[in-house]
């Protein structure tokens, strides 16, 4: 049985957790506001807060219909405060509270524990709008433009999403955190974002669709946890948070499908078979493969850094305290307290890397980061299909967790894309081939153009259109509109 409680969309948040009547909340949240709007305006979208964009906003929270689609000036966009239904007697799906009943106010003894898990995931979601807020400027298109704009507007929404849990929930150090919010920068030196991956640069698209598929992806997986907990107003946030996330994995995975199989046809038109002939295919004016690859090795690395050490108490720690579940916890059959059971973990010792058994309890980011790559081997295959329709003789992989990783069992040394141990001298002369070079970004940044692709319909030399039109347009609609 749920409980749907309708979206209010007449105030200044719109919100379905009963704003109106809840004074202390709306107060704070007012008073963040224009900070918020400070902080959009200057680090969101560079050049485009003024054009009306063909958006969605989330107006309710049922799962049909649970968007509009407008033009919006980014800054007028409404991002509001939505939870998803309350389920009606549910419980504790895991860890040491399992079968109680979820909580609805934080329980006291984890309250830091809970904190720390809202402010890293709030952290990220402003992270991605500063990283990718200089790519408007070099859209493929206006349909692209607009793809990056709804994921923009969207993780500000969920920065919103933490700061209602944080300011409703945690007092006076919940609003000091949601300032720090504000304030922490992306790649800044003295005021960093927390996660390693949310400090690198996002140069071109390629990356921002490298990232989408990627790194959006663990933010699936982590969002697919948090759903799980025990505390029951960050269950339904992350619950709605998923449907919004669904279409930035898309964005992610066609974008990087238009691209292999602009490649392809070009490819194919010039008589290229072979996908090495580096130059001659970026003669075509689009991206070689063997690049394309590169950048899944970055951001694959990447990402996988974002999973935390693959043995960890900290995820024991709440995993027992019934605060961060397992991907789909409540689809698992066993005792969901897991203390008599054992996960393999892919580690390195003594230089050697093989799978050691650990308590399961330990092995939760590791557990996770398994589900999370098997999740993305099935969006590569779309890619590879493309290549084969083709006739490219080419295949996209994921190389070896151990490749390129920063933290965790991998992170002091180095391996190739199989995951065979490298000496130092032996990376340093290789890692030009296996990651993107200066030559590589160069070349993509070349590519980086716009001019006519503000004309509805066209498309950059290097990306193919879309099959369909975002909620079915034409070809030619006009996502974004420029004055004359
Ligand atoms: N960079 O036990 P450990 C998304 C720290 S993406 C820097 O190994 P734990 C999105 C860690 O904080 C999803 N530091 O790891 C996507 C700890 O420090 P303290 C975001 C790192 O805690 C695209 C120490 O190392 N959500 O939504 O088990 C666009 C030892 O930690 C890193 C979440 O991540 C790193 N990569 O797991 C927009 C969910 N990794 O506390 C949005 C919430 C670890 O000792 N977060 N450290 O000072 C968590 O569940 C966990 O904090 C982590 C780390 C999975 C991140």
């Amino acid at each position: 049985m749920l409980q749907v409680m309708q979206v209010d969309t007449e105030g200044l948040i719109p919100n379905n957790v009963g704003l109106g009547q809840d004074k202390r909340v709306q107060k704070a949240l007012e008073k963040w506001h224009p900070g918020y709007i400070d902080w959009w305006m200057d680090m969101g979208p560079e050049g485009f807060q003024d054009v009306p964009v063909y958006l969605r906003t989330a107006v309710s929270v049922d799962s049909d219909g649970w968007a509009k689609f407008d033009y919006v000036k980014m800054p007028e966009y409404r991002w509001g405060i939505l939870l998803a239904p309350q389920e009606e007697d549910r419980k504790i799906p895991f860890g040491n509270h399992v079968g109680e009943p979820a909580w609805q106010d934080v329980p006291g003894e984890y309250r830091a524990m809970l904190r720390r898990l809202i402010v890293i995931q709030g952290d990220t979601e402003p992270a991605s709008v500063e990283q990718q807020r200089h790519l408007g400027t070099t859209a493929p298109s206006l349909y692209d433009m607009r793809n990056l704009f709804q994921v923009n507007v969207e993780e500000g929404r969920h920065l919103w999403a933490m700061v209602y849990l944080l300011q409703k929930y945690f007092g006076a150090d919940g609003r000091a955190e949601a300032q720090e919010l504000l304030e922490r920068r992306s790649g800044d030196a003295d005021t960093p974002r927390l996660l390693g991956a949310f400090n690198e640069a996002t140069p071109d698209w390629l990356s921002f669709f490298m990232f989408t598929y990627f790194t959006d992806r663990d933010g699936k997986m982590q969002l697919a946890s948090l759903a799980q907990s025990g505390f029951d107003p960050l269950s339904r946030t992350c619950r709605f948070m998923l449907m919004e996330e669904a279409h930035h994995m898309f964005v992610g995975t066609t974008g990087v499908g238009r691209i292999v199989q602009r490649t392809c046809e070009a490819m194919r038109e010039a008589g290229i078979d072979d996908p090495y002939a580096i130059e001659k295919v970026r003669d075509l004016g689009v991206i070689d493969l063997p690049t394309i690859q590169k950048k899944a090795n970055l951001h694959f690395s990447l990402t996988l850094d974002l999973f935390g050490s693959e043995i960890s108490t900290n995820a024991a720690n709440a995993f027992n305290a019934s605060l961060k579940g397992r991907f789909r916890e409540d689809k698992l059959e066993d005792d969901h307290r897991l203390e008599n059971d054992t996960y393999p973990v892919l580690r390195c010792i003594d230089g050697k890397i093989g799978k050691e058994d650990v308590p399961a309890l330990q092995a939760l980011n590791m557990r996770l980061r398994d589900d999370y790559v098997d999740n993305c081997e099935r969006g590569i295959l779309q890619w590879n299909r493309i290549a084969k329709k083709n006739e490219i003789d080419f295949e996209i992989t994921l190389p070896s967790v151990a490749f390129n990783r920063a933290i965790g069992e991998f992170s002091g040394i180095e391996t190739d894309l199989e995951g065979q141990l490298m000496s130092a001298e032996d990376w340093q002369s290789r890692k030009d081939k296996l990651l993107p070079n200066t030559d590589d970004g160069e070349f993509i940044q070349g590519l980086m153009k716009q001019s006519a692709e503000r004309d509805a319909g066209n498309y950059s030399s290097w990306i193919a259109p879309p099959k369909v039109g975002i909620n079915n347009k034409p070809g030619d609609f006009e996502y974004v509109k420029f004055e004359d």
